[in-house]
C-alpha cells in the first residue's frame, strides 16, 4: 500500500467506529452502513487504487487532480426512472416503489449517498407536479440535491385535457392545440420556477406514421413559431433544451428527427435554445461522438441523456451494450470541455432510463458508475499526443492511444473519488447489504406505483 493510500484510510476509517458499526448493524443509518462496508472493502481498494495509481504517476498524470474533476461530475437523475419501467407487452414491477415527488426526491437522494456524483433530479410534468413547493426544497436542501429540469409532456393526453395531441402538439394542425401545449411549457416553467430550476427540457413525439401525412414544411414552421412563444417566457437566466428522436411514437417522420432539426431550431429561437442529445435517439451504427464534437463547435450542445441502446431507443444501462463507443462519445466531451478555444456551456447531464428486468436502482447505480469511469478514462487521454498522432496523419498511434486508455480500468479512480467525497466504494454492495430494497417494500409495499410512463 503505497503511503498516501494508507494515510487517507487510516484518517477516515478508525477501528472503533467500525466495530460500533458492525456490533449495530441492524440499526445502522445508510451513511453508518457506507463507512462500515468501505472500511470491509478498504484493502482490496487500497491495492486496486495503488495499482493504477502508480501507473498513472508514472505517465506523469497527476491523479489527484483526475479524482478531483471525477467528485466535481454530477449527474442528474430522472424521477421516472425510479419505478420499474416496461414495454408495451407489459411490466414487472419488483416492488418499493416511489409512489410520490416526495418519494422520489428520497430515492434520488439515497443514490447521491451512495455515489455523491447524482445530486439533482429531473421532474416530468404533469406527473410530477409540484404541490407543496417550500417543503420539497427543503427537502431537496436536506438532502444536498437540487432540480435539474423540468420535461414537458405534451405525448400523452392526461384526462382532463380539452384538446387531444394524437395528431401532435406544438406542430399541430390546429392553433387550438398548439396554444394548449405552448400554455403547457409556459406552466412547467412555472412550476420549475418555484422550485429554483433553471431548465426546460422539451421532447416532442409530433410526427406522422404515414406519407402524405403531414406537410413537413408547415409543421417546421408551427413548431418554430410555437418553441418561440415558449421561449418569450423563459426567464433570463433558463435554457430550453431541444431533444430529438428520428423514430417512435411516430414511424414515418418525427417533426425534430435529428441534431440538425434541433439546432436549426435554436438557431431560430437564440442563445438560450441548446440541443440535448440521448444517447438512444439515433439510427443504428450513428456516429454520435462526431454530432457532440459538432455541436459542441457551435457552443450549441446543451444537454445530455445518457442510456445503452443496441437498436433504439432500448433505454438500458448506460455503456451496457458499446463500451468503446460511449468512451469515444465522452472522449469527444472532455476535449471539448478541455478546450479554451470552444465557448459551449456547462453541459446538463442526465440518465434517461427504463428497466424492465433490473432493480431501478441497482440500475441508476451500474449507470452511474459506466458514466463515471468512462469520463474518468477520456480524462486520462493524453491530448497533446493524439493532436500530434492526428497532425502527423499517424493513424495507428492515434487510434493505438485511445485503445489503451479505454482498456485501463479506472474503477478504483471512481471508487476513490466517491470515498473521498464520503460515498460508497462500493455502492451496490452497500444497497445490497443495508437490506435496502426490502426496507423499501416493507415501507411502500410491493404493489406501490410511481406516476410516469
Ligand atoms: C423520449 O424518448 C425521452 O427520451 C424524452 O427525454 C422524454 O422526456 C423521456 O424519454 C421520458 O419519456
Ligand atoms: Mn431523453
Amino acid at each position: 500500500m503505497c503511503s498516501f493510500v494508507s494515510f487517507v484510510f487510516q484518517k477516515n476509517h478508525p477501528t472503533d467506529f467500525y466495530n460500533f458499526c458492525v456490533l449495530n448493524k441492524k440499526t445502522m443509518s445508510i451513511s453508518d452502513q457506507i463507512q462500515s462496508f468501505n472500511h470491509e472493502k478498504q484493502t482490496a481498494h487500497a491495492f486496486h487504487f495503488q495499482y493504477i495509481a502508480e501507473i498513472l504517476t508514472q505517465k506523469g498524470i497527476d491523479i489527484q487532480a483526475v479524482i478531483e474533476k471525477i467528485k466535481a461530475f454530477q449527474v442528474a437523475i430522472p424521477s421516472w426512472a425510479l419505478g420499474t419501467g416496461g414495454t408495451r407487452f407489459g411490466r414487472f414491477p419488483g416492488g418499493g416503489e416511489p409512489r410520490s415527488l416526495e418519494e422520489k426526491i428520497a430515492d434520488v437522494g439515497l443514490l447521491h449517498q451512495l455515489t455523491q456524483s447524482a445530486n439533482s433530479i429531473s421532474l416530468h410534468i404533469p406527473w410530477d407536479i409540484p404541490r407543496n413547493p417550500a417543503a420539497l426544497k427543503n427537502q431537496l436542501k436536506s438532502l444536498g440535491l437540487t432540480i435539474d429540469s423540468v420535461n414537458s409532456n405534451t405525448f400523452q393526453d392526461q384526462p382532463d385535457q380539452p384538446l387531444s395531441y394524437k395528431f401532435g402538439s406544438l406542430a399541430h394542425s390546429a392553433a387550438a392545440v398548439r396554444q394548449q401545449a405552448i400554455d403547457h411549457n409556459i406552466a412547467c416553467i412555472e412550476h420549475g420556477k418555484a422550485l429554483d430550476a433553471t431548465v426546460l427540457t422539451v421532447w416532442l413525439a409530433d410526427g406522422s406514421n404515414f406519407p402524405g401525412q403531414q406537410h413537413f414544411r408547415r409543421a417546421w414552421q408551427r413548431t418554430a413559431d410555437a418553441l418561440g412563444d415558449i421561449y418569450q417566457r423563459l426567464p433570463a437566466n433558463w435554457t430550453m433544451l431541444i431533444e430529438y428522436k428520428p423514430y417512435e411514437p411516430n414511424f414515418y417522420a418525427m417533426v425534430i428527427p435529428d441534431w440538425g432539426t434541433s439546432w436549426s431550431l435554436c438557431q431560430h429561437l437564440g442563445q438560450k435554445a441548446q440541443v440535448l442529445v440521448d444517447l438512444g435517439h439515433h439510427l443504428p451504427n450513428t456516429n454520435i461522438e462526431q454530432i457532440v464534437a459538432r455541436l459542441m463547435h457551435f457552443g450549441r450542445l446543451g444537454g445530455f441523456h445518457f442510456n445503452g441502446s443496441m437498436y433504439g431507443d432500448d433505454d438500458l444501462t448506460t455503456g451496457s451494450i458499446k463500451p468503446y463507443q460511449f468512451f469515444l462519445i465522452f472522449n469527444e466531451l472532455v476535449d471539448a470541455m478541455d478546450d479554451p478555444a470552444v465557448k459551449n456551456p456547462p453541459l446538463a447531464w442526465m440518465i434517461d432510463a427504463s428497466h424492465n428486468s433490473k432493480d431501478p436502482l441497482e440500475d441508476l447505480l451500474q449507470s452511474v458508475q459506466n458514466i463515471l469511469t468512462t469520463y474518468a478514462k477520456a480524462l486520462l487521454v493524453d491530448r497533446k499526443a493524439l493532436a500530434e498522432a492526428q497532425e502527423n496523419n499517424d493513424v495507428v498511434a492515434a487510434e493505438e492511444l485511445l485503445r489503451a486508455v479505454f482498456a485501463t480500468d479506472t474503477r478504483a479512480l471512481v471508487a476513490e473519488a466517491a470515498r473521498q467525497a464520503g460515498g460508497a466504494i462500493d455502492p451496490i454492495g452497500v444497497f445490497r447489504n443495508a437490506k435496502i430494497r426490502e426496507k423499501l417494500i416493507q415501507e411502500r409495499g410491493l404493489n406501490s406505483v410511481a406516476t410516469g410512463l
